[in-house]
C-alpha cells in the first residue's frame, strides 16, 4: 500500500518534469507599417521557444531588431533576398529580421535570460519616428 502511494507520487514528478521540457511555443502575429509594430510588446518565458510571424503592410521595408539579448535556436524564414539596407552591419544585432514591403517573414528564437529588452526598426529614421517595442522575458 505504501509502495503504491510512493510510486504514484513519483509518477507525478516525472510527468511534471516532462511538461517543463516540452513547453509549447509562444506565437505572435505582428503587423509592421509606418511606423509601428502591432502589437509592440511581447512577454515570453526564459527557455520558451518563440515564433513571431511578421506581415509588412507598409510601403517600405521594415525590420525587427533587439540589439543585445542572450538568445539561442535563432532561425528566420521568408526574408527578402539581399535587399536589406545594411547587410554589412546587421550581424552585430543578436536578433534581427527584415521584411520587405508587402512581405511576410518568420523569426524563431529562445530567450535565455529574464529581463526587459528594447525592440526597434533599424531602417534609418524609423526608430526616431516611434517604431519601437519591448520584449519582456520572465523567469520560467
Ligand atoms: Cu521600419
Amino acid at each position: 500500500m505504501k509502495l503504491k502511494r510512493f510510486l504514484s507520487v513519483m509518477a507525478v514528478f516525472v510527468l511534471s518534469a516532462c511538461a517543463v521540457g516540452s513547453q509549447p511555443a509562444a506565437k505572435f502575429d505582428v503587423v509592421m507599417e509606418e511606423f509601428e509594430f502591432t502589437p509592440s510588446s511581447f512577454t515570453v518565458s526564459a527557455g520558451q521557444p518563440v515564433v513571431i510571424t511578421f506581415q509588412n503592410e507598409g510601403a517600405v521595408e521594415h525590420d525587427f531588431v533587439v540589439e543585445k539579448i542572450d538568445v539561442s535556436s535563432v532561425s528566420t524564414e521568408g526574408v527578402g533576398m539581399g535587399e536589406h539596407h545594411m547587410a554589412g552591419e546587421h550581424s552585430e544585432f543578436d536578433l534581427h529580421i527584415s521584411t520587405s514591403a508587402g512581405g511576410t517573414s518568420v523569426l524563431k528564437f529562445t530567450a535565455n535570460t529574464p529581463g526587459s529588452y528594447r525592440i526597434l526598426c533599424s531602417v534609418p529614421g524609423h526608430e526616431e519616428a516611434g517604431m519601437v517595442g519591448e520584449l519582456i522575458v520572465v523567469e520560467n
